[in-house]
């Protein structure tokens, strides 16, 4: 990047800032986690562990400064259960966390893996330490999925994106029971060619609400001739009808540089899950995987992404 104005996001020096060997039982990897502060300020990663079977489960970091000292569960806090939930056989992966003041408890909208392919499921909790499961509420191909916090216009909001023959897009689905989804809306395309974001876009973390509108940060993946590139872009959409885009970068804001981002278990990957928003509440924390290897994080200034966009 030519201009130092687009350096939006600033990596912490201490990344990746957990790792494989910071787990207390055996695992390959750990990476994508969703994110949330906790009511005593605490931040929680629920990240994304695969064993050395290749399935993955979620498993809670908590740490005071949501930058080091991460107090790690001893075990796994929320497994795949193909006994009663057939369509996570192969595993839970990318929780995304949305706190829903109304219900007074956390939605996390995961991965659930089966051989139908991956779709979109949902588990309500309190603590991190018991979760209501909801199912899969977005058959598959589906994926990159995150609950709005509070209704819109009396029903709840759904980000995904399904998978079509030969492209990706982002869509809205709307709930009044968080069960049945109805009203699909494409929102976001990818778009074609050259572009970075090309035939494949996704939701990376949940929506950013700000006075502006709904905050979108979202990756792009360019396919060429050495495998592909997992990019940021961002996207600004109505507050009252996030159906409607505001506003779209053309450029990506941040990519893999690092090693530990372009080297890994998948090349060249950065997968935001989740941010925590700082007590300025200008500086956003994004929690990201690193070539599906390792997480890191990296924080920007919203006020400076909504400006970005302005441009
Ligand atoms: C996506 C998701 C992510 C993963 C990324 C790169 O499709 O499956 O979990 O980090 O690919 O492998």
């Amino acid at each position: 990047m030519n201009n130092p104005n687009l350096q939006l996001f600033q990596r912490h020096k201490l990344n990746p800032i957990l790792t494989a060997a910071n787990w207390h039982y055996s695992v390959n990897s750990v990476f994508n986690p969703g994110a949330t502060l906790l009511a005593d300020g605490t931040t929680l990663l629920l990240c994304r562990v695969e064993d050395k079977r290749g399935h993955s489960h979620l498993c809670a970091a908590r740490s005071q400064n949501g930058m080091d000292n991460w107090q790690i569960d001893a075990k796994p806090t929320f497994m795949a259960d193909p006994e009663h939930y057939p369509d996570e056989l192969w595993g839970v992966e990318d929780p995304r966390i949305t706190y829903v003041p109304e219900l007074k408890q956390y939605a996390v909208v995961y991965t659930a893996y089966a051989s139908g392919g991956p779709g979109v499921a949902l588990a309500l909790t309190k603590d991190f330490q018991s979760f209501e499961r909801l199912g899969v509420i977005m058959q598959p191909e589906d994926k990159d999925a995150a609950l709005l916090p509070h209704r819109i216009n009396g029903h709840w909001a759904l980000i995904h994106r399904p998978v079509g023959p030969t492209s990706a897009h982002i869509w809205i689905s709307y709930s009044s029971d968080l069960q049945n989804w109805g009203g699909h809306k494409k929102i976001l395309e990818a778009r074609l060619g050259s572009w970075w974001d090309a035939n494949k876009i996704g939701l990376s973390p949940p929506l950013i609400e700000t006075p502006d509108g709904w905050l979108m940060i979202y990756h792009g993946v360019k396919q060429n001739a050495s495998g592909t590139i997992y990019r940021l872009g961002l996207a600004l959409f109505d507050l009252n009808n996030p159906e409607m885009c505001l506003k779209r970068g053309d450029e990506w804001v941040f990519g893999p540089e690092e090693p530990y981002e372009n080297h890994g278990d998948v090349d060249k990957v950065i997968f935001p899950c989740g941010f925590t928003l700082a007590p300025d509440g200008d500086t956003l924390r994004l929690y990201y995987g690193a070539a599906d290897s390792s997480i890191a994080m990296a924080t920007g200034s919203i006020q400076n992404m909504l400006q970005c966009l302005q441009k």
